[in-house]
């Protein structure tokens, strides 16, 4: 049952801020960084293939993992907890959907503004000028080699150790600070900076929302928790503020 104050709060909200992280592409059949990597990858912590250094070592590796996983997206789809956040959005004046996510699903659900704080699977750079580079000359060599520089290509990610893009982090931080109504949706918040951003919202006396089966280090600050799967929870808060 969504408590009623939520619903009051989120009818009459001016602007609502989201943060999603892989929990709300879970029921997607995307496997959360929580969960054992399966298969081939098993074998290997996602701490410690997503960074320079590990793309250093090892370029091919990094880059089949994450090719893997590009190929997995390709069989994937938004689920109802996507296609809800997408239909939020159009029953308020100002909404903001900040994503850890890289796999664009929120985008294939219809959102519109959404900040991608940790970059996006679907676009690739060069390792060494960090320019997003669309096509290259397939050679059979893995990594493929920036066509400008002949650098190494890598995925636009944000990995471990890397900043993220500045203009992304600065309007993440201005929505949560900003907001009536934070929903934190199906993340550990585990990974700074984007693990701040519901304290901001707390800090300036946001209604904040958590969506998630587990307890979280946000739990006990939340306003609300919808403690369950956020393909349950959202199309249930939709239906019961807007029928
Ligand atoms: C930075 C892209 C400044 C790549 C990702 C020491 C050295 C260097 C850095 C650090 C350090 N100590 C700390 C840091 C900072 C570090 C960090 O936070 N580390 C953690 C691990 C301690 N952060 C960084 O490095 C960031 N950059 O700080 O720059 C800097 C620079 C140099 C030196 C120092 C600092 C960059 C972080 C970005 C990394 N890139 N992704 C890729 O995807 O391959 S992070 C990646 O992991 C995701 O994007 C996501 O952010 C994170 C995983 O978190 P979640 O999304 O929350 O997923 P998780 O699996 O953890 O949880 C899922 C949740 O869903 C669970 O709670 C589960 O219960 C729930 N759930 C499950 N099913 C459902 C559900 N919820 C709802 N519905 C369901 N059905």
């Amino acid at each position: 049952m969504v408590p009623d104050k939520l619903i009051h709060s989120l009818r009459a909200a001016r602007q609502v801020t989201v943060l999603t992280g892989a929990g709300v592409s879970a029921e997607s059949g995307i496997p959360t960084f929580r969960d054992a990597l399966t298969g081939l990858w098993s074998q290997y912590n996602p701490q410690e293939l997503a960074t320079p250094d590990a793309f250093r070592r090892n370029p091919r590796l990094v880059w089949e993992w994450y090719a893997f996983r590009r190929q997995m997206l390709t069989e994937k789809t938004p689920n109802p907890g996507h296609f809800a956040l997408a239909e939020i959005e159009k029953h308020i004046p100002e909404f903001i959907l900040v994503t850890q996510n890289i796999d664009g699903l929120h985008q294939r659900a219809g959102s519109r503004n959404v900040i991608e704080l940790h970059g996006n699977l679907g676009r690739v750079k060069c390792f060494d000028e960090n320019t997003v580079i669309s096509q290259w000359a397939e050679t059979g060599e893995v990594p493929p080699r920036c066509p400008r520089c002949g650098g190494l290509l890598r995925p636009d990610v944000v990995w471990f150790g890397e900043y993220l893009p500045a203009d992304a982090l600065e309007a993440g931080q201005a929505a949560a600070r900003s907001c009536n109504v934070f929903f934190s949706v199906g993340t550990s918040g585990m990974v700074q900076p984007a693990a701040s951003l519901p304290f901001m919202a707390l800090e300036q006396g946001a209604m904040v929302v958590e969506v998630n089966p587990d307890e979280t280090p946000l739990s006990r600050w939340a306003t609300h928790t919808l403690r369950g799967p956020s393909g349950v929870w959202l199309p249930d808060v939709v239906k019961t503020a807007w029928g």
